[in-house]
C-alpha cells in the first residue's frame, strides 16, 4: 500500500493569500515554534472534522498571517485583544471552535487584561499562547517573559529585575482563577517534548469540542532569529535554560469534574424588556401627529457647543419628543475630557425606520453653538443639509454653500428672557418650526414629564416660543 504524506486538509494546499510568488512555504523562520505549532493544530482540527467550523483567531505578531495558511474562519484582531474578539464570536456562534492564538507580547503585556476576564469568565474557547521570551516580529525587544540577564533590543545589558520586573508567569497566575478548566505548560524541543505538546493540544480543542471548557496551553518555542542562534541551538535553549523559568506540566485540570459550559442566550421581548427595565410609556397623541405621519423623516443631527450651554439636554428633548411623535429615536452623548467651558456633543437620530447605530458621523442638521464646533463639523454636514448656528456667539458665517445656513442669536434672545441657560431651547424651537417634524404643541405640554427641573418648565416653553417666532419674523 502507498501512503501519500502531505499537509492537513485544515491548511490551504496553496497559500493563495500569501503575496508575492512564494505561496508554498510559511512566512516563519527556520526552527520557529510557530510552524510546528500550527502544524498540530491543523492535524488536531482534521482529525476532529471540526475544521469547517472552527473561527482561528490571529493577533499581533508572527502569527498575524495565520490566515494565510488555516483554512479555517478567520478573524484579524488588533494586538492583545484576541480573547475579546473571541468571546463576542463564541457567544455569537456557541457551536463553533474558536481559537484564541498570541504571543507573549501580546497576550502578557498589551493583552494582560483581555485574557485574565475571558478566562476568569471561562469562556468556552481555547487559547494557545506561544511563549518565545521576546517580541518576535517587531525586532526582538523585551517581552513580560523575557529571562532575566536575557540581553533584547530594549535590554541590552540583559533584563534585570531593578529595571524590568520579573519574567511572568502566565499559566500559573491563570490557573488560580476559578474557571479555567485546563492550563498546562508545554513546549516545542525534542521530539519527545513535541509529541507531548501535540496530545495537550488536542486535549485542550477536545475540551471546547465537548464541553466548552475554558482552556490555555502555554508553548515554550524557539525564536531562533531573535536569539540569534541557529535553529537547533534554540531549541536546545528552549529546553535547557526557558524551562528552568517555566517549568512544564499541569498547572490546572478539573476537566474530569467538569460537567460543561452551558450558554443560553435569553431573546427578550420588547413588552418584557419594558417591564424589566421599568420604563414607562411616553403618550403619543396620534390625531396631533397625523399631519406628520406621511413625512419620510430620516434625519441624523449633531448639536455641538461648550459643556454648560445645555447640549446634551437639547438632544434629550429632541430625542424624548421624538418618541411621542412615534419616531425610532437613538441618542449619543460624548463625553471627552468635557467639563463646564470645555466642548461637548452629543448625536441624536429621529428616524420613521429602525436605526441600527446611535453614531452620527455625517449630520443631515448640525446645530453648533460656539466656534469650535462649527469649525469640527462644518465639513461633515451632508450637502443639502442643514446648519444652525448662534450667530450671537460664533464670529464667522459658515463657508459651505451646499447647505442651509441658518443663524440664530440663541444666547442673546436666551438672555432677554432673563436666562442664558434657555439657548437651548431657543434652538429647539428654532429648528422645529425650519424643520416641520414635530408639533410645537405636543413639545410644550410635555416639557414637564421631560425636564428635571419643574421651576424652568415655563422659562424653557418660553424659549421655544421665541425660536419659534425668530424664525417666523424670518421667513416674512
Ligand atoms: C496596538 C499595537 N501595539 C504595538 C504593535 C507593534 N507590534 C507588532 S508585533 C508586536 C510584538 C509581538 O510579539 P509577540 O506577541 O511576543 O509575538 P511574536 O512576534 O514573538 O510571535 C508588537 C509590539 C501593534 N501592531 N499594535
Amino acid at each position: 500500500m502507498n501512503t501519500i504524506l502531505k499537509k492537513s486538509s485544515s491548511f490551504f494546499d496553496v497559500y493563495e493569500r500569501r503575496p508575492g510568488s512564494d505561496k508554498l512555504t510559511t512566512t516563519y523562520c527556520p526552527g520557529c515554534g510557530h510552524g510546528v505549532l500550527h502544524k498540530l493544530i491543523a492535524e488536531a482540527l482534521d482529525d476532529f472534522g471540526v475544521r469547517e467550523k472552527t473561527i482561528f483567531i490571529s493577533p499581533v505578531g508572527c502569527s498575524v498571517f495565520a490566515y494565510y495558511y488555516f483554512h479555517t474562519g478567520n478573524v484579524q484582531v488588533a494586538h492583545g485583544r484576541a480573547p475579546a474578539a473571541a468571546t463576542g464570536i463564541k457567544r455569537a456562534h456557541p457551536g463553533s471552535i474558536v481559537i484564541s492564538y498570541q504571543g507573549d507580547g501580546d497576550l502578557a503585556a498589551i493583552g494582560t487584561a483581555e485574557i485574565i476576564h475571558a478566562a476568569n469568565r471561562g469562556e468556552g474557547i481555547t487559547v494557545f499562547f506561544v511563549n518565545n521570551a521576546v517580541y518576535g516580529m517587531t525586532g526582538g525587544q523585551m517581552a513580560p517573559t523575557t529571562l532575566i540577564g536575557q540581553k533584547t533590543m530594549t535590554t541590552p545589558r540583559g533584563r534585570s529585575v531593578e529595571n524590568d520586573g520579573y519574567p511572568i508567569r502566565m499559566s500559573e497566575i491563570i490557573a488560580t482563577l476559578d474557571a479555567p478548566v485546563f492550563v498546562e505548560r508545554v513546549m516545542i524541543g525534542d521530539t519527545k517534548s513535541t509529541m507531548h505538546t501535540r496530545q495537550t493540544v488536542r486535549k485542550a480543542l477536545k475540551l471546547q469540542i465537548e464541553k466548552n471548557g475554558f482552556s490555555f496551553i502555554e508553548v515554550l518555542a524557539a525564536c531562533p532569529s531573535q536569539l540569534k542562534m541557529t535553529p537547533s541551538r534554540s531549541k536546545l535553549w528552549v529546553k535547557e535554560v526557558l524551562e528552568k523559568r517555566f517549568p512544564l506540566g499541569v498547572c490546572k485540570d478539573i476537566s474530569g469534574e467538569f460537567e460543561g459550559r452551558k450558554f443560553t442566550r435569553k431573546d427578550v421581548k420588547n413588552d418584557e424588556l419594558h417591564d424589566i427595565l421599568d420604563l414607562e410609556t411616553a403618550q403619543v397623541d396620534l390625531e396631533k401627529i397625523s399631519r406628520f405621519q406621511d413625512k419620510p423623516i430620516n434625519e441624523e443631527i449633531k448639536v455641538a457647543g461648550f459643556g454648560g450651554q445645555g447640549v446634551l439636554s437639547l438632544g434629550t428633548v429632541l430625542s424624548e419628543m421624538g418618541m411621542r411623535h412615534n419616531y425610532e429615536v437613538s441618542w449619543l452623548p460624548s463625553y471627552g475630557p468635557e467639563m463646564r467651558g470645555g466642548t461637548a456633543n452629543c448625536s441624536v437620530k429621529i428616524s420613521k425606520k429602525k436605526i441600527g447605530s446611535p453614531l452620527v458621523a455625517n449630520p443631515t442638521i448640525l446645530i453648533a453653538m460656539n466656534r469650535p464646533s462649527l469649525d469640527k463639523f462644518e465639513n461633515d454636514v451632508v450637502s443639502g443639509g442643514l446648519i444652525i448656528y448662534d450667530d450671537s456667539l460664533i464670529d464667522r458665517k459658515p463657508v459651505r454653500d451646499d447647505v442651509d445656513i441658518i443663524p440664530i442669536p440663541a444666547t442673546k434672545l436666551a438672555d432677554e428672557l432673563g436666562n442664558t441657560k434657555a439657548a437651548n431651547m431657543v434652538i429647539v424651537g428654532a429648528l422645529i418650526t425650519v424643520k416641520e417634524i414635530m408639533s410645537q404643541q405636543i413639545i410644550l405640554d410635555s416639557l414637564g414629564d421631560v425636564l428635571k427641573r419643574k421651576n424652568l418648565v415655563e422659562l424653557n416653553q418660553k424659549a421655544i416660543l421665541r425660536g419659534a417666532e425668530y424664525i417666523k419674523n424670518l421667513k416674512k
